[in-house]
């Protein structure tokens, strides 16, 4: 049995299956770990979401925030946004199962090696707590009052790490770092205007996973999100989304000891301007 680690797919689903055709994936005998951001942008949500959740345990997916996006999109009428390429997956018949799939994967995920979502986290956060923040949102998306969950969700506030932060702005915190942060200052205060790749931010501000004195989660870790830093490896980490929606390439990490890295190029869905 081989796991391999898969970047953003966003939609981009032709692009999915030429990669799992190129690692010869096989899924009685295989697995697939998705970074986050099944859908959006990209040109076949519908087809990726149906496709996703019909690999049943063969597939691990973590939510990204285009994930969430569309849950709430549809659970808590969300606004679209201009560049939302949703509608299909709204109209479709399986709509409500799908999302209802959707809500109920999980943020973090771990084997006893890696572990992965799809983001960032605070400098602040061990394995616990990684973990227990990751639940207790987790629940609340699965839970009977779900909704007011998605209608929480959306804000840059609280910016930093508290013990005490009360239950919904703890949970938006752990949401906006395990699924949007790219830049948070030493002490781990999260910027969300710098998406660019590491050099091109304003000075006090680092890539997250580079901040000195980050707790260590004592295995590697796994995360897509951030294409315009392209394949990163270092500080421990694996940054695995390379921008297929973008024409980059839809990466896939074989995980083991010595990881080895597939790529597939992508011609461009959307452009950046
Ligand atoms: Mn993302």
């Amino acid at each position: 049995m081989a796991i391999y680690a898969i970047g953003d797919v966003q939609g981009c689903y032709d692009e999915l299956r030429r990669l799992l055709d190129l690692i010869k994936f096989d899924p009685g005998v295989d697995q697939i770990w998705l970074a986050g951001d099944l859908v959006n942008r990209g040109p076949k949500s519908l087809e990726t979401l149906r496709f996703v959740k019909g690999l049943g345990e063969s597939a691990i997916t973590v939510l990204g925030n285009h994930d969430l996006h569309l849950i709430a999109t549809v659970v808590a009428m969300g606004k679209s946004g201009k560049k939302d390429t949703l509608t299909p997956i709204l109209q479709a018949a399986d709509c409500a199962e799908l999302i209802d799939w959707l809500r109920r994967q999980p943020l973090f995920y771990h084997n006893q090696q890696f572990c992965m979502f799809h983001a960032g986290l605070p400098p602040q956060w061990d394995f616990e707590l990684t973990q227990k923040m990751a639940k207790e949102a987790e629940q609340a998306m699965q839970g009977s009052d779900y909704e007011r969950f998605f209608k929480s969700m959306y804000g840059n506030k609280p910016a930093v790490w508290q013990d005490d932060l009360h239950k919904t702005d703890r949970m938006r915190f752990t949401i906006n770092c395990l699924t949007r942060l790219r830049y948070c200052t030493a002490d781990g205060v999260m910027d969300f205007s710098q998406s660019g790749p590491p050099g091109s931010q304003p000075t006090g501000l680092i890539p997250w996973f580079a901040v000195p004195g980050r707790k260590s989660l004592d295995m590697r870790i796994i995360f897509g999100h951030w294409s315009t830093l392209g394949f990163y490896q270092g500080h421990n980490c694996y940054g695995i989304d390379t921008g297929c929606l973008w024409g980059g390439q839809l990466t896939a990490l074989k995980l083991g000891e010595q990881p080895q890295v597939y790529a597939i190029d992508c011609q461009a869905a959307q452009n950046p301007f």
